[in-house]
């Protein structure tokens, strides 16, 4: 199989494993060459670290990428995660329409929320243009507060019944994206998982593993880095929602055994092997 690129689009937080810093590796580790487009540039994520510092890069991204245009560079996948602002939004369905072709996959994780609330940074507003970025894409990873701002559902804490969890992901489904995966999902305190919807055949499946009770944080760009690479070698979705949430329980689980600030990210390093035996490669 000839080696498979991306271009990731997304923030580098310097600390705090999120976004790029858990991208690149990840994919990288699954195979996949990686190329990013930083979008900005923070000392760490905004979830809870205060003062952070954060330099944006919004300028950079049109030039960046006419560039790589320019070398006549393709992608197999386009990856965007956390973006800044309306302007980023348009800037990226820009970058969608320069770099798509019929075999480009192109995945938005509709990055603002979690646990019911916005992210400090973001305006309700925000999930307007998200949606409209959602549009454009083949595949969105949400998770279920993200999926109720860009649905107008209201927000439920779990655990949650099938219901709820279906009726999300038919007002998702209106989006009209070929594939949706919602995570977050439990519906018993012993397993937290991912629902997954193909367009095509209508079918919801449930991906589950371990639950470790608590937030913790960068899990979404963990379980969407996964999830990318999985399919990127072939998995089909049910699948790769499987591998991927095995992967991000696995790095919860050592997070949370080594007591570690929940705000500095998951030790997904350590279940990189793991990882590579479920994707087959070694
Ligand atoms: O993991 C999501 C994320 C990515 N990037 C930045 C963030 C967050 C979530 O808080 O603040 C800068």
């Amino acid at each position: 199989m000839t080696q498979k690129r991306i271009a990731a689009i997304h923030d580098i937080s310097g600390f705090g494993k999120c976004s790029l810093t858990v991208a690149l590796p990840i994919l990288s580790a699954a195979g996949v060459e990686t190329s990013v487009v930083p979008t900005a540039v923070l000392s760490t994520h905004t979830g809870g670290l205060p003062g952070f510092t954060y330099r944006d890069l919004t300028e950079d991204i049109r030039p960046f990428t006419q560039h790589w245009k320019s070398l006549n560079l393709t992608f197999d996948a386009i990856y965007t995660g956390f973006l800044g602002s309306f302007e980023q939004l348009e800037l990226v369905k820009e970058v969608f329409d320069m770099f798509r072709s019929k075999e480009t996959l192109i995945m938005v994780d509709p990055v603002m929320a979690d646990n019911g609330k916005l992210y400090s940074i973001f305006s309700p507003e925000f999930a307007v243009g998200m949606r409209s970025l959602c549009e454009k894409a083949d595949i969105i990873v949400p998770n279920i507060t993200e999926a109720a701002l860009l649905t107008g559902e209201s927000y439920c804490e779990g655990p949650y019944n099938q219901d709820y969890i279906e009726s999300l992901m038919k007002k998702l489904s209106a989006i009209g994206t070929k594939q949706i995966v919602l995570t977050g999902i439990y519906f018993d305190e012993d397993e937290l998982g991912a629902a997954t919807y193909e367009r095509d055949s209508g079918k919801i499946e449930y991906a589950f593993a371990k639950r470790v009770p608590g937030f913790f944080h960068g899990t979404g760009d963990v379980f969407g880095s996964a999830l990318l690479g999985a399919l990127l070698n072939g998995f089909d979705l049910r699948q790769a929602a499987q591998i991927a949430v095995n992967f991000t329980a696995n790095s919860i689980q050592r997070t949370f055994e080594a007591k570690t600030d929940v705000r500095f990210g998951v030790n997904f390093e350590q279940s990189i092997p793991a990882f590579l035996r479920d994707l087959g490669l070694v």
